[in-house]
């Protein structure tokens, strides 16, 4: 019998001063993993925050924090174990997370809570009509230290109890695909404030909101991917992560409490270019496989970007979005190639059906700016209408099965017939989009063929 990982497998539990919203196998490969690897990572530990109760805590918890990376390459796997978690809390450990924030040595709070964990309405601010908004105001407004369920309301307290403590600025640090992520942070937690009072607006003033684009594959282990960290380590981790070797961090924002010194993390002012070249390029081609490929009977990645139809509709996506992207253009061409060999890896088995999740939140961030200048240009937009045909087609039950927690009012609309169905999706999408004829009509042309493809 192989013995259970434990925290004397790894180095030494660090002090916390840093906090995680959003524990997840993601944030355990990339910021987690770059703080392992800091030469100053004995100052720095995490206290850890599932994003809801899960069992991944109580597994974590049995091994001191301790996990292992199984870094996969096309040539062969690398183990490693990381100690970068100090502590390991469920959601609703909300005592535990009011208690860090008025510790006078936090200084970062990363967050990753996916797209739809910020709990965005239409106009890109918080859904004051969200009922986990609306539960946490009220909570907040009877008692700050009230136990929240939102990712704003968890921010929010956490600030309130480090104001009410007279403790000084943190970085708040978002590594979600949204573009301008640490600003959507600050919007959101800005909005809940404002509607909790002129006191709350005043304790968010002080803190420091970074931006950040944040790319490694992570796919769900698999019970194979369990069985081979077992043989390779000797010890029965419970909680493994599995990914690619590739990573990259690219960060914008100040730092007023200090942080580790993470090494290959690219800081510049403005993280806009890499942050669309990611998004469009490399998430917007996962989510046009993720709907169309899936409809063609592939299910993961690997599998699908083998397939010449759908490697020619990713080309010709890519084509269109490079256009509007402003790396110059050698280093895009470098960038496709590679993500090609990314997403061919074969040891990567990465669920389209994974990635399909949500798609409400993320074809607008990672289809729509192509789609719309590539209108705007008088050109056709083919490449960007088909991911929005092929979702239109998910939506109404083909390939991937459809889990989106914001998605219900497209649900509703794509059950219309033919042309209808299309324009009232656009709509929702965009309203200019809605009101181009020509848009509607390819998109609905994309559908038929995708249905014949
Ligand atoms: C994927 C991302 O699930 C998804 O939507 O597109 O999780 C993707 O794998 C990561 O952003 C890669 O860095």
């Amino acid at each position: 019998m192989t013995t259970r990982l434990s925290r004397a497998d790894t180095r030494p539990i660090a002090p916390v001063r840093m906090l995680h919203l959003g524990l997840g196998n993601f944030h355990r490969a990339h910021q987690a993993w770059f703080t392992e690897h800091a030469p100053d990572a004995a100052e720095w530990g995490y206290a850890e925050f599932a994003g809801r109760d899960s069992a991944l805590v109580d597994e974590l918890n049995e091994q001191g924090g301790a996990y292992t990376l199984l870094v996969r390459g096309a040539d062969g796997d690398q183990p490693e174990v990381i100690g970068a978690i100090s502590a390991v809390h469920q959601a609703t450990d909300h005592e535990a997370w009011l208690n860090y924030w008025v510790e006078p040595e936090l200084a970062v709070i990363t967050i990753t809570v996916t797209e739809a964990g910020y709990c965005r309405g239409e106009d890109g601010g918080l859904d004051l009509a969200d009922p986990g908004v609306l539960a946490d105001l009220e909570a907040l407004r009877a008692d700050p230290r009230a136990l929240v369920g939102t990712a704003p309301g968890r921010l929010l307290a956490g600030i309130l109890a480090r104001a009410e403590a007279g403790q000084g600025a943190v970085a708040v640090f978002s590594c979600d695909n949204l573009p301008e992520n640490g600003l959507v942070a600050q919007r959101v937690v800005g909005d809940l404030a404002a509607a909790l009072g002129p006191e709350a607006v005043a304790a968010v003033t002080p803190h420091s909101w970074v931006t950040s684009m944040v790319d490694r594959i992570t796919p769900r282990a698999t019970d194979e991917e369990l069985a081979a960290v077992a043989e390779l380590t000797q010890r029965d981790d419970r909680a493994p992560v599995v990914t690619e070797p590739f990573v990259e961090w690219v960060v914008a924002g100040d730092f007023p409490a200090g942080r580790p010194d993470w090494q290959g993390v690219t800081f510049v002012d403005d993280v806009e270019p890499f942050e669309q070249r990611k998004l469009w390029l490399l998430n917007g081609s996962h989510s046009l496989m993720a709907y169309a490929a899936s409809a063609r009977g592939h299910e993961a990645v690997s599998d699908a970007i083998g397939d010449p139809v759908v490697r020619g509709w990713v080309e010709e996506w890519w084509d269109e979005a490079v256009r509007h992207l402003s790396l110059p253009a050698d280093h895009l061409e470098t960038y496709r190639a590679a993500l090609v060999a990314r997403f061919a890896n074969p040891n990567i088995r990465h669920l389209l059906a994974q990635i399909a999740a949500d798609g409400s939140q993320k074809v607008p961030v990672r289809i729509l700016p192509t789609l719309k200048a590539e209108r705007a240009a008088g050109r056709s937009g083919r490449g960007a209408a088909r991911v929005v045909a092929a979702w239109i087609r998910h939506l109404r039950g083909a390939g991937a099965p459809v889990t989106d927690a914001a998605g219900d009012r497209f649900v509703t609309v794509v059950q219309m017939e033919g042309a209808e169905g299309v324009r009232r999706v656009l709509e929702l999408l965009d309203p200019e989009l809605g009101a181009d004829d020509g848009v509607v009509e390819l998109v609905e042309s994309l559908v038929a063929e995708l249905a014949g493809a």
